[in-house]
């Protein structure tokens, strides 16, 4: 199984400060499609309370491409953001190549929120709402968004981690019927359960690629503290990098987000350190690595 990884550093889609994740993540890298580069938006002016529409508009659109292109390259792919509105190119991009997929959503937020729903008019926390075949008349045509189809049904996807959902989110969530482990069916259950019944839920709908998005918040800022929107309770390390290890091992893991990773919101070095170092984890989680340990199958004692 080989990695294709794009860097998308874009953070446009939240207002905290713009770090660079993608370089500091890059070393497990197998083949490295380089960071894409976004061009400043000179005019981008919020469209009602919707902040960088256009810049993020057009640098999804430049990220499905790519994602397109690695996934016909026959790679998993892998996107390093950035923050988590890339999460609408990436699933746009795998899915023109691959056709219907599930998704495993990993986050402390639900993303969920429409551009009419928003409280905060941050992009990162609406892109399950734009790619969402159910919500289509609920998301209003956007500037430099015009390349977008929806291409996800709600019920190929399933969250997990969920503890800061706003009251519209949790409507809409509710709504639709969508699958969800909040970190109390964490707590309830065990991670081990949440997986299994994850994948029971998905495979029962077809096994279909899947497509992780994992949001580095889903993690509890003890561990991961170097991101833009920290809420406490989180996945333990050992939960988070359990997730990864469990869909590895389904052979359908196709495209993985890693995201929200944002190095200037640490406060110490040791911050950064321990949150890219989780970062990697679960990354190397996702292509194979197990915690009994790994050999080549050609291994011969010397
Ligand atoms: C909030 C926070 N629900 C919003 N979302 C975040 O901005 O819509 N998502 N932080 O990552
Ligand atoms: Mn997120
Ligand atoms: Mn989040
Ligand atoms: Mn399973």
């Amino acid at each position: 199984r080989s990695a294709g990884i794009v860097g998308a550093p874009f953070s446009k889609g939240q207002v905290r400060a713009r770090g660079q994740a993608p370089r500091a993540l890059v070393r497990c890298a197998v083949k490295d499609y380089g960071n894409l580069t976004f061009e400043d938006m000179s005019r981008d002016e919020p469209l009602g309370l919707l902040k960088s529409v256009r810049a993020v508009g057009a640098a999804n659109q430049k990220l499905s491409q790519a994602v397109r292109a690695v996934k016909e390259d026959g790679h998993t792919a892998v996107v390093l953001g950035g923050d988590h509105s890339l999460a609408i190119g990436s699933i746009h991009g795998h899915s023109a190549a691959v056709g219907e997929l599930s998704v495993v959503w990993v986050d402390a937020h639900a993303d969920i929120n429409t551009p009419l729903t928003t409280c905060t008019g941050n992009i990162h926390g609406q892109p399950v709402s734009y790619l969402l075949h159910e919500l289509r008349s609920k998301v209003p045509v956007l500037p430099n968004f015009s390349w977008l189809k929806p291409c996800v049904s709600a019920a190929d996807v399933v969250f997990i981690g969920l503890r800061d959902v706003d009251p519209a989110e949790h409507y809409i969530l509710k709504m639709l019927g969508v699958k969800t482990f909040s970190m109390s069916e964490v707590d309830q259950l065990g991670v081990a359960r949440v997986m299994e019944e994850t994948c029971d839920y998905l495979s029962a709908r077809g096994k279909k690629p899947i497509h992780l998005s994992y949001d580095i918040d889903a993690i509890d800022p003890s561990v991961a503290p170097a991101t833009g929107t920290p809420v406490v309770g989180g996945l333990t390390y050992r939960e988070g990098v359990y997730i990864t290890e469990h869909l590895c091992q389904t052979g359908l893991l196709s495209a993985v987000d890693l995201v929200e990773v944002n190095p200037l919101r640490g406060q110490t070095e040791e911050d950064v350190r321990s949150t890219v170092s989780t970062a990697i984890d679960l990354l190397l989680g996702c292509f194979g690595r197990v915690r009994e340990g790994n050999h080549l199958p050609d291994y011969r004692l010397p």
